[in-house]
C-alpha cells in the first residue's frame, strides 16, 4: 500500500487517505493497486470486443495474431476503440448542452420556473448570430427563439453549426476542405459509432477524420452551447473571490455537497441553503447554519458565479465523505464514482442521486425536473439538515486547509481585464504576446488520475509555465487542482512567475493562472484563441498562435473528446499518460505526427510535466519564430529540476 505523500500533494487529502488507511477503508488509490497488472493489451488499444466473434487481441510482439477474427489490424482497432471514447466523452458534454437548452426553453415558457435570464446582454448577442429577430422583442421572446434554435442543432442534418462559424475564416476553410466542419451534433456522434462497427470503416485515418468532426461538434458545438445559454441563465462569470480544500467543511454547519457537472439543480440549491425556514431547522437541530461545497465541475459553476466554496477535485469525492461530517452529497451527473453509495453507508452521509441518467441501486433518488426546480432543492436540503442530527461527532475529522483564490474569468472578460472598461480589447494581450513579456498561452485542463499523485502533473506543469512567463489558464479539475495550491491568487504572480508575467499580472492586479471554468468551458478557450486571431499580429488562424494545451492527469472519455476538438483547431497537445494508441504504429504515428498536415497541430505524450511544460514552450518560441516576433526569451529558462 503506498504512502499518502505518494497519492496526493495536497496535505488535506494525505491526512484522509491516512485516515481510510488506519479504518482499512479502501479508496481509488487502493482499487487502483488491486487492479495491477492492468490488461496490456487495453492499454496498448489493441484488444475489440465490437462484435461477438471476438473478443480479439493483436499480439504486441508480432509472434501472434496481427488481425482479429474479421481482419482488422492493429490500427484499425486501436482507432475504433479510441474514437469511441470520444464519442462518449462528446456525447456527455453535448447532453449536457441539451439539457441546458431545456431549461433555457422552460425559463423562457414557464413564469413559474424559477429560473430566470440573467445576462440579457449576451442572449442578444447570441440571438443575432442565430439571425433571430432582436428588435422590439422581449427577453423571454429571445430567450424562447435561442433555446429553439441551439436545440434544433443537435438533430440537424445537414449544414454547419452556428458557433463553428465563430473560428477564424482559415479554419473554417480547413476544416471545410478536409470535411471536417462539424453538422449536427447527434448527428456526428451517431455516424461515428456506425462507422466504428463491426465491418464498416477499416481505414484508421478515415476513422479519425469522423472522430475529429465528433469532437468538433461538442467544442464548437454542444460544450459551448452549454457555456454560453449557462452564462445567459446564470449570468456571465466575473472574478470572484472564494475558497477551496476540504477545510471549506464546517464541523459546526450542516454541509451539503453538490457534485457532477451541471448547474441546472445546483443553482437552485444555492437558493435554498438559503430559505430562511431551512436555516432556522438546521439552527433548531444545533447546527451554526448550512454550508454548501461543490466538488468537480459543478463546483466550477458555482464557485466562478456565486463564489461557493469548493471542497475539491475528482479524487476528493471519497476523501469528502472521509471527513465525517457530509451530510447530504447531491450528485447529477458525470464523474461519480459509484463507490461512494458503499462509501456513504459507512459514514452518516446521505447520498441523493437526482438525474434520470445516474442511478445507484440502494441510493435514494430524489429526480429533479427544471419545471419543479426550487421546490426540489428544497427538498434536497432539508435532507441534508435533517441528517445533521444522525453525525457522530467523535467520528468528524475536517483537515483544517482551506485556500483563496480568484475564479471566474471568461473569455469576455479578458476585454475588460486586460483593456480596462473604457478600451474593452484583447490588443493588450496580444501586444504583451507580441513584445515579449508573455512568451504565450497554455490551456491546462482535465482530470485526476490514481495513476499520477494527485495533483502533481497540474501543479508541476503550471509552475514551471507561469516561471517561463507563459500564461496559464484552467478548468475542471485542473483549475481546482491549482487552486489548492495558491495559484489562483495574483499573489502567485510576485512569487513564482517569470519577470514578464509577473509585469503583466501586477499591472492588472490578475493571477497568472486563470480559472476559465469547468470541462465545458474550454470553449471559452476556443473562443479566447479565436479573439487573439482576430485581433490581429499573431497570424490567420489559431494554429499560428504560440499556444498550447495539456491534460497531465486525464482518465476521462470526456478528456479524449476534449483533446480532439482542441487539436482539430489547431493547438498542439500534451497528454500526459498516452492514449490507448502504443499497439498500433502507424495510427500512434498519425496522432503524434500526422495530424500536423490535416489540421496543423498534433499531440504529444509526456509524463513528466516539467519536460511537458518545456515541450509546449519550445512549441511556443517555434510559432514566435515564425511569426517574426522577438527571441529575447528563447531557451532562457532551465528546467527548473535542473537549475
Ligand atoms: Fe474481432 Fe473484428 Fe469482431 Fe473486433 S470486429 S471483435 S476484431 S471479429
Ligand atoms: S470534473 S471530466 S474529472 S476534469 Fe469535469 Fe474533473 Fe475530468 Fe470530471
Amino acid at each position: 500500500m503506498t504512502a499518502p505523500e505518494e497519492r496526493s500533494i495536497d496535505s488535506a487529502a494525505q491526512q484522509m487517505i491516512d485516515r481510510a488507511q488506519q479504518d482499512e477503508i479502501g479508496l481509488a488509490w487502493d482499487r487502483y493497486e488491486e487492479m495491477q497488472p492492468q490488461c496490456g493489451f487495453g492499454q496498448l488499444g489493441i484488444c475489440c470486443r465490437i462484435c461477438h466473434m471476438g473478443p480479439c487481441r493483436v499480439d504486441p510482439f508480432g509472434d501472434g495474431p496481427q488481425e482479429g477474427i474479421c481482419g482488422a489490424d492493429a490500427n484499425t482497432i486501436a482507432a475504433r476503440n479510441l474514437v469511441r471514447m470520444l464519442a462518449a466523452g462528446a456525447a456527455a458534454h453535448s447532453d449536457h448542452g441539451r439539457d441546458v437548452a431545456l431549461t433555457l426553453l422552460e425559463a423562457a415558457r414557464n413564469p413559474d420556473s424559477g429560473y430566470q435570464i440573467r445576462d440579457p446582454q449576451k442572449l442578444r448577442v447570441i440571438a443575432e448570430e442565430y439571425g433571430v429577430a432582436t428588435d422590439g422583442q422581449s427577453v423571454t421572446k429571445m430567450a424562447e427563439a435561442v433555446a429553439e434554435k441551439t436545440l434544433a442543432e443537435f438533430g440537424q442534418q445537414e449544414g454547419e453549426l452556428q458557433f463553428a462559424l465563430r473560428a477564424p475564416a482559415p479554419r473554417v476553410k480547413l476544416w471545410r476542405e478536409q470535411g471536417l466542419m462539424p453538422r449536427g451534433i447527434d448527428r456526428e456522434v451517431v455516424e461515428l459509432m456506425h462507422q466504428t462497427t463491426m465491418g464498416v470503416d477499416a481505414d484508421y485515418r478515415n476513422i479519425m477524420r469522423q472522430g475529429m468532426r465528433a469532437a468538433l461538434a461538442d467544442g464548437w458545438g454542444g460544450s459551448m452551447i452549454a457555456t454560453d445559454l449557462q452564462d445567459v441563465l446564470f449570468g456571465s462569470p466575473e472574478p470572484i473571490r472564494a475558497k477551496t480544500n476540504l477545510g471549506v467543511l464546517k464541523e459546526d454547519h450542516v454541509n451539503i455537497l453538490v457534485h457532477g457537472h451541471e448547474p441546472t439543480l445546483s443553482e437552485m440549491i444555492v437558493e435554498a441553503t438559503r430559505d430562511p425556514e431551512l436555516v432556522a431547522r438546521a439552527k433548531e437541530l444545533g447546527a451554526a447554519g448550512i454550508i454548501l461545497a461543490g466538488q468537480c465541475c459543478t463546483s466550477n459553476e458555482l464557485l466562478m458565479r456565486k463564489g461557493i466554496p469548493s471542497a475539491g477535485t475528482f479524487l476528493h469525492q471519497e476523501l469528502a465523505i472521509m471527513t465525517g461530517a457530509v451530510d447530504a452529497m447531491v450528485v447529477d451527473v458525470q464523474c461519480i464514482m459509484p463507490q461512494l453509495a458503499h462509501l456513504s453507508e459507512r459514514f452518516h452521509t446521505k447520498l441523493l442521486t437526482t438525474s434520470p441518467k445516474t442511478k445507484m441501486p440502494g441510493v435514494e433518488h430524489l429526480e429533479f425536473h427544471e419545471d419543479q426546480a426550487l421546490e426540489i432543492a428544497r427538498q434536497i436540503v432539508s435532507v441534508g439538515v435533517e441528517n445533521f442530527a444522525n453525525r457522530d461527532g467523535q467520528r468528524v475529522q475536517i483537515p483544517d486547509e482551506e485556500m483563496d483564490l480568484v475564479a471566474g474569468f471568461t473569455a469576455e472578460y479578458v476585454y475588460t481585464l486586460l483593456g480596462g472598461r473604457f478600451r474593452p480589447s484583447y490588443r493588450p494581450l496580444n501586444d504583451a504576446i507580441m513584445a515579449g513579456r508573455l512568451r504565450g498561452v497554455a490551456g491546462v485542463v482535465g482530470c485526476e488520475n490514481p495513476q499520477i499523485p494527485q495533483g502533481y502533473g497540474h501543479i508541476t506543469m503550471a509552475k514551471e509555465l507561469i516561471r517561463n512567463d507563459v500564461l496559464v489558464v484552467v478548468t475542471g479539475c485542473s483549475a481546482l487542482a491549482d487552486a489548492r495550491a495558491g495559484l489562483l491568487q495574483p499573489e502567485a504572480a510576485l512569487e513564482m512567475a517569470g519577470d514578464g508575467l509577473k509585469e503583466v499580472c501586477e499591472a492588472i492586479g490578475m493571477p497568472p493562472v486563470l480559472h476559465v471554468g469547468s470541462c465545458v468551458d474550454n470553449s471559452r478557450i476556443l473562443i479566447a484563441c479565436a479573439e487573439m486571431v482576430a485581433e490581429g499580429g499573431l497570424g490567420e488562424d489559431i494554429s499560428e498562435l504560440p499556444v498550447a494545451g495539456a491534460a497531465p492527469e486525464w482518465m476521462s472519455e470526456k478528456a479524449v473528446a476534449i483533446g480532439y476538438y482542441v487539436v482539430a483547431s489547431g493547438i498542439y497537445t500534451i497528454f500526459g499518460t498516452p492514449q490507448n494508441v502504443l499497439g498500433a504504429p502507424e495510427l500512434h504515428k498519425l496522432v503524434v505526427e500526422g495530424l500536423e498536415d490535416i489540421v496543423g497541430a498534433s499531440f504529444d505524450f509526456e509524463a513528466d510535466p516539467i519536460k511537458a511544460a518545456h515541450m509546449m514552450i519550445r512549441h511556443m518560441d517555434k510559432k514566435r519564430a515564425a511569426l517574426g516576433l522577438d527571441e529575447m526569451m528563447y531557451e532562457q529558462a532551465l528546467p527548473a529540476a535542473a537549475s
